[in-house]
């Protein structure tokens, strides 16, 4: 809320266009970011907004074989499918461009050179993976295997999606490419790897430097820490693919630029683009170049190490780029207690929403908005959005618009009534309360939205529509307009007030409800910087517009064909299990012990704060945890199942009164409590729900 317009530059991770955006891509990056950027322009700040599709790399490739296009068909259709699923529920970008485009090939392919030539790079020669029927080199996801951690024989080179291990195409067992279905040859082949090990430390003092002024979120520092603490390796910025924008350098035929490298540019040729468009091609450099600009990405936690570390490296390396004030990645959105699974369709896709419920975009805006996986994994529920919609924005937002506009028209025929000064000032005296809470709410609803606790913002504006009801409710003027016109009068004036506030302050939310209630109030854009100010007033004889139904109740029907939607996509898509299961060995069971042993035990409910490797010790991981009335240090024998970066976050049981121990020279106080799988040996954590508060005792 300053006077001289602050300049940000705001971006939302780039899409793959290889198939549409379902809720979670939304609830992740697209509706904070959009919320973000609604509320800044309403604020009157300078702020551009850009996205489009990553239309370049291996996943592209893959979707037009399966498809049986090119891949510049395939990215023609789903840039499109993308685009207008974004527009269709509001989410505004300044530009939606495309990285297949001219303009983002030569600025991607320029910035390579830059970087070449300031010697950021290092040559490296290795072998991979090689398709001898296809001539080609194998990305990543185009070799299967067997997993060498649970034996699913459909683990991917980059990934086992059974199991969740992260994998080399090495690690594979019997790896097959799936283009010809034969076991790959291993072959030499040279890439051009971003120093990040000498680059770390630098980027390490930036990142800390920024903290100072900034604070961003914890789990997005635990996971750089996480990153820094294993140390950085040189990584590949170049594949061998024909798809995508050629390696600028003479030796490297038939070699494309890595989406690392090359998916981030992208923001910046859109930026391009947009200054392009709008006739003035160099004002893309305000934003960029300026360091007065903030740079604000969104974007999923599986983009951070990305977004947090490598493209400011680049930025950096390059020079006469800002880099980020803040990157407030969301964590992720489950569907129905799982995982969004593109592959099995457990997915609700935005078009197919969109089409189901017609006009209800604002509808789903608020519940992913209330549901937002701001610091931990959230869920998404078809009965969670019925009732959320029914009971919430329909009974408490909805209701209180419907009730003043009918008493509106019906005791005043739309025309705000006169009400003797003396009158209005008692009326004012005694709800002197409204006038306080709706000077206070917009610094509470700044502040929310500017520390990124979009939940928070969310939850003041529609206090100011409970507001709203306990005025009508509290006084019926339906009744009290019999005995006391005046007061009545003057209590409407005042729910008009309230509906001034609930219009301009819900457009970063709900911007096609918005619409309807600036029509309804008939205000101008000069009205809704009054509001903002907090000197708008209501004149007598004003008139405001009969307002129709904001909100659609959602019902039991709708409801139960969404669930049975989901509940086909799964017979018709089954978990993919492996062929050949391991024999299941189970442990004996131990002796039995009596109630008072186990009530001795102290279980708590706790989350993983930090994590690092020990040094010299390949099973053990250092982990800090928030035990809610302490934090403390654990050592815990997990290090071969996961990495430190995945468990930031994780909600954890501990056994808190296990005398300290010595491991490897640290003092661990507690021990985490872990599931054998006795498949695969896996071990997973015994992880109580993540609403469960750290310090909640077990028993
Ligand atoms: N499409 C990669 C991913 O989804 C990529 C993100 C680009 S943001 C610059 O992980
Ligand atoms: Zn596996």
């Amino acid at each position: 809320m300053s006077n001289t317009p602050n300049r940000y530059l705001v971006t939302a991770a780039l899409p793959y266009a290889n198939g549409p955006a379902h809720l979670g891509h939304i609830a992740g990056a697209y509706l904070p970011a959009d919320i973000y950027v609604r509320y800044l322009r309403l604020m009157g700040e300078d702020v551009l907004f850009v996205c489009g599709s990553d239309e370049n790399g291996a996943a592209i490739t893959i979707q037009a074989k399966r498809e049986g296009k090119t891949p510049q068909e395939i990215v023609n259709k789903y840039h499109a499918v993308l685009k207008n699923g974004f527009a269709n529920l509001g989410i505004e970008f300044d530009i939606y461009h495309r990285t297949s485009s001219a303009l983002h090939h030569q600025t991607a392919s320029d910035f390579f050179k830059i970087l070449y030539e300031k010697g950021v790079f290092t040559e490296i020669t290795s072998e991979q993976y090689y398709d001898e029927q296809f001539n080609q080199f194998l990305a990543d996801r185009y070799i299967q295997g067997t997993c060498p951690k649970c034996g699913s024989d459909r683990a991917y080179g980059d990934q086992c999606e059974n199991c969740g291990s992260a994998l080399s195409p090495t690690d594979l067992i019997n790896p097959i490419s799936i283009l010809s279905k034969q076991p790959p040859v291993l072959k030499t082949t040279k890439h051009w790897y971003l120093r990040m090990d000498e680059l770390q430390a630098d980027i390490k003092n930036w990142l800390q430097n920024t903290q100072e002024n900034e604070p961003w979120k914890n789990h997005v520092i635990g996971q750089c820490n996480a990153w820094f603490n294993e140390g950085l390796q040189p990584r590949a910025m170049t594949r061998d693919l024909d798809w995508g924008v050629p390696v600028p350098l003479p030796d490297a035929q038939g070699k494309v630029l890595y989406v690392w490298l090359d998916a981030p540019i992208g923001y910046i040729s859109a930026t391009k683009q947009w200054a392009i468009d709008k006739g003035n091609p160099e004002l893309w450099r305000e934003y960029w170049q300026n360091p007065d600009t903030k740079l604000i990405h969104f974007i999923g936690k599986d983009n951070i190490v990305f977004h947090c570390i490598n493209f400011p490296m680049i930025l950096k390396a390059h020079g006469n780029y800002v880099l980020p004030t803040n990157v407030p990645a969301n964590q992720f959105l489950n569907l129905e207690g799982q995982k969004f699974s593109t592959s099995r369709n457990h997915a609700v896709w935005v078009h197919e929403y969109l089409a189901d419920f017609p006009e209800h975009q604002d509808a789903l805006r608020y519940v992913l908005a209330a549901n937002m996986p701001e610091n931990k994994d959230s869920d998404f529920s078809w009965r969670d959005f019925q009732a959320r919609n029914n009971n919430e924005l329909l009974a408490v937002f909805g209701n209180f618009v419907n009730r003043v506009s009918v008493l509106m028209q019906k005791n005043y025929a739309g025309s705000v009534p006169a009400v003797p000064a003396h009158i209005l000032e008692a009326t004012n005296i005694e709800f002197a309360n409204v006038f306080d809470t709706l000077q206070a709410f917009p610094y509470e609803y700044d502040a929310a939205i500017h520390n990124f606790e979009f939940r928070n913002g969310l939850t003041e504006l529609m206090n100011v529509a409970r507001l709203g009801n306990k005025l009508i409710s509290d006084t019926e003027p339906w009744k009290l307009i019999k005995t006391n016109p005046d007061k009545t009068a003057a209590i409407l004036r005042l729910c008009l007030r309230i509906t001034a506030y609930l219009a301009a302050y819900c457009q970063p939310y709900l911007p096609f409800t918005a619409i309807k209630l600036r029509q309804f109030l008939q205000l101008t854009p000069a009205d809704i910087q009054n509001i903002i100010k907090g000197n708008y007033t209501i004149e007598t004889g004003q008139h405001v517009e009969p307002v129709g139904l904001l909100f659609q109740k959602i019902t039991e029907e709708q409801i139960n064909q969404q669930l049975e939607k989901l509940q086909a996509a799964k017979q018709q898509n089954p978990d993919k299990t492996p062929e050949s299961k391991p024999d299941i060995v189970y442990l004996p069971q131990k002796e039995t012990i009596s109630y008072d042993e186990f009530a001795k035990m102290d279980i708590r409910v706790g989350t993983i704060l930090a994590a690092e490797k020990v040094q010299k010790a390949d099973k053990l991981l250092k982990l800090q945890i928030d035990l809610g009335y302490e934090q403390r240090t654990v050592v815990s024998g997990i290090a071969e199942h996961y990495q430190p970066n995945e468990i930031i976050n994780q909600k954890v049981l501990v056994l808190a009164n296990l005398a300290p121990r010595l491991l490897r020279g640290i003092e661990s106080r507690g021990m985490i409590l872990m599931a054998a799988d006795p498949a695969t040996g896996k071990l997973l954590f015994v992880a109580p729900p993540n609403d469960s508060s750290n310090g909640a005792t077990v028993a």
